[in-house]
Parts: structure tokens; C-alpha cells; sequence
């Protein structure tokens, strides 16, 4: 870790540029405008630069001019941080030339990742980004964390938790919590935008990817998938579908839960994403590994450049030698 190097060039700098991944989740996004919240705090400039039509999920996190979809003119920053993000692939285009964008510093926390970027702090056993944005926090010596950092970071640190129960929870995410309820965050609103508000599309969907669930490997994996004709059936559109994998491993028994999905196609080529759910055995971001992905342990996920029936099989094989080494 080098936090105090983060710190550094803070402390020397003026202007910031924060960036979350692609189609930014709640982490993503909210640890960008919390680490904004933080700089402004300190007396810093900060944009949030997030290009592109903003996933519906992560919506709630955004008011007023709190995001910019293009990186604003004739501003030198002195450093772009790049939040949440394992691959260079996930950093959207459009970032300035590095004259104008200082050195590149990542705030990350996968554990499969390609190396990228002049300052990195990479943390895996943090439950969150958000988590590393409170800790350049304490680096640069603020006391109590300001009221504008305490909503985003609190809903990124919900969100990757899982609503507080995945293994990454401890006690110190509990604490941390805590705090940013006592600087403003409130769990109930951020707890309905999270998990409890679903149109009816998606509820719709879901009746539909239960219905079709299949098991395989005597229960301890379940398939489920979807297509555009049910996409299109049901109404939804593509941010809809993420998340949906965790309802595969609730079934009892299921130790990995994959969600097939059919992608876009481009120029004819066919594609399909996958997305991969562990109860903590199976370590799931190596899988996503083998198709050019990556993630979590638990949670991980890739874009394969093959149909949905050719993804299944080539997962397939691989998840027999992972279910023969590990037995039943
Ligand atoms: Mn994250």
C-alpha cells in the first residue's frame, strides 16, 4: 500500500480528476463522488467524469451537477484517480492526454487484476473502494468525514457487502458504517435503492429466470439464462439483468450460481456475459478468468465472444475439473 504517496500528491495538488469504471456500480460511483467530497473538503477541485448513458441502478447516487459526462476544457489536473477498476479495458475513453491528467492513481480493491496505472492502491481484503477512500481520508487528516462523502460511500459500502452479510463484512466495516450514519448517510433509503425498489419489468424477469433455472453437478450448480427475445418480452434493458445471478445461489445446495446472457451482437459476431456467483468455495474470479474477465472470489464476471450454447459448454468443462478437485 501506498496511501501516504496517495496523500503526497494530494496535498501538492490542486485539481482532481475521479473516474469509475465503465457502467459504474454502486461502488464505483459512489467511492468517486465520496473521494470527491473528501478533496472538496480539503479545500481541492474535483469532477467526477463518468461518460455515457448512466446505468439506472446507481441513478439514486447523482443530483445536480454532481457528475460531468465530458472531462471539462482547458482544466490541468494534477492527478486522475481511477476508482474501483482492475483492467485498463474498464477505464473509459475520453480521459485527457497525461500532460493534462497528471499521473494515473487507482483505488482498487479486486484480487485478479491486470497491473495498471502510477500510484495503485490495491487492497483485496477491503470490502469496498469506499473503504480506501475513507482510509486517504485519515491519510490526509481529516477528523470526521464530511456530509457529502457520507451517502455515496455508505451505499458503496452496502452495496459490495450485500447489505452487510457477505464474508468481506468485519467488524471495522460495521464501524465504518456507523460513521458515515453519524456524518448524514441514511440506511433505509439507501437500503430501498439497493435492494428493495424493482419495476415491474425486472420482478417479471426474475419469475421468468426462475422458472427456466436448471441444476447440474447434483445441485451444487444452478444455470440460469436469458435472452434478448426475453429481454424484449419482459421490457427491460440491459442494467436490469445484473444482479440477477445472486437468485441461482439461493437455491439450497448450489455452491456456484451462473447467469448467462446474451449480448449485443457486433458486426454479426455473437457474444454472451457471464455472470458468476460462489457461496465462497468455489473461487469464482478465476473461472472469469479463463474468458478474459475477472471480479471477486465470490462474485466475478467476463464477456465471452461466443454464443450462449458455446459459453455453457466451455464453462462446463471447466467447472468439472473445479467440482472433481473439490469433491462433493
Ligand atoms: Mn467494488
Amino acid at each position: 500500500l501506498s496511501l501516504s504517496d496517495v496523500a503526497e500528491q494530494v496535498r501538492r495538488g490542486e485539481a482532481f480528476l475521479v473516474v469509475p469504471h465503465l457502467r459504474p456500480d454502486v461502488d464505483a460511483l459512489g467511492s468517486s463522488l465520496g473521494l470527491a467530497a473528501v478533496l472538496r473538503a480539503l479545500g481541492k477541485q474535483a469532477s467526477v467524469f463518468v461518460p455515457g448513458k448512466l446505468p439506472r441502478s446507481v441513478a439514486f447516487l447523482v443530483s445536480g451537477a454532481s457528475i460531468t459526462t465530458s472531462v471539462p476544457a482547458g482544466v490541468r489536473f494534477d492527478a486522475t484517480f481511477v476508482l474501483d477498476t482492475a483492467t485498463p479495458d474498464l477505464v473509459p475513453a475520453g480521459l485527457p492526454e497525461v500532460d493534462r491528467r497528471g499521473p494515473l492513481i487507482v483505488l482498487d480493491h479486486h484480487a485478479v487484476h491486470d497491473d495498471f496505472g502510477d500510484l495503485v492502491v490495491r487492497d483485496d481484503a477491503a470490502s469496498a473502494t469506499a473503504e480506501l477512500v475513507v482510509a486517504l481520508a485519515r491519510e490526509l487528516g481529516l477528523s470526521s468525514l464530511p456530509a457529502a462523502c457520507a451517502t455515496p460511500l455508505y451505499a458503496a459500502l452496502a452495496a459490495d457487502t450485500g447489505g452487510f452479510r457477505y464474508p468481506s463484512t468485519s467488524a471495522s466495516t460495521l464501524r465504518l458504517g456507523a460513521e458515515l450514519l453519524d456524518a448524514g448517510a441514511e440506511a433505509w433509503p439507501v437500503a430501498q435503492q439497493l435492494f428493495e425498489v424493482w419495476p415491474m419489468p425486472r420482478l417479471r424477469l426474475l419469475a421468468a429466470l426462475i422458472d427456466g433455472l436448471e441444476t447440474d453437478f447434483d445441485g451444487r450448480l444452478a444455470w440460469l439464462r436469458v435472452s434478448r427475445a426475453l429481454m424484449r418480452e419482459v421490457g427491460v434493458d440491459d442494467d436490469q439483468v445484473d444482479g440477477l445471478v445472486n437468485y441461482g445461489r439461493m437455491l439450497e445446495g448450489v455452491e456456484v450460481s451462473v447467469l448467462l446472457w446474451e449480448w449485443p451482437a457486433e458486426a454479426g459476431a455473437q457474444a454472451t456475459k457471464l455472470s458468476l456467483r460462489s457461496n465462497g468455495e468455489v473461487d469464482v474470479a478465476q473461472l472469469a478468468r479463463v474468458f478474459g474477465g475477472g471480479g471477486h472470489r465470490a462474485a466475478a464476471g467476463a464477456l465471452a465472444p461466443l454464443s450462449m450454447e458455446r459459453t455453457a459448454a466451455r464453462l462446463r468443462a471447466e467447472l468439472e475439473l473445479v467440482f472433481r478437485v473439490s469433491g462433493p
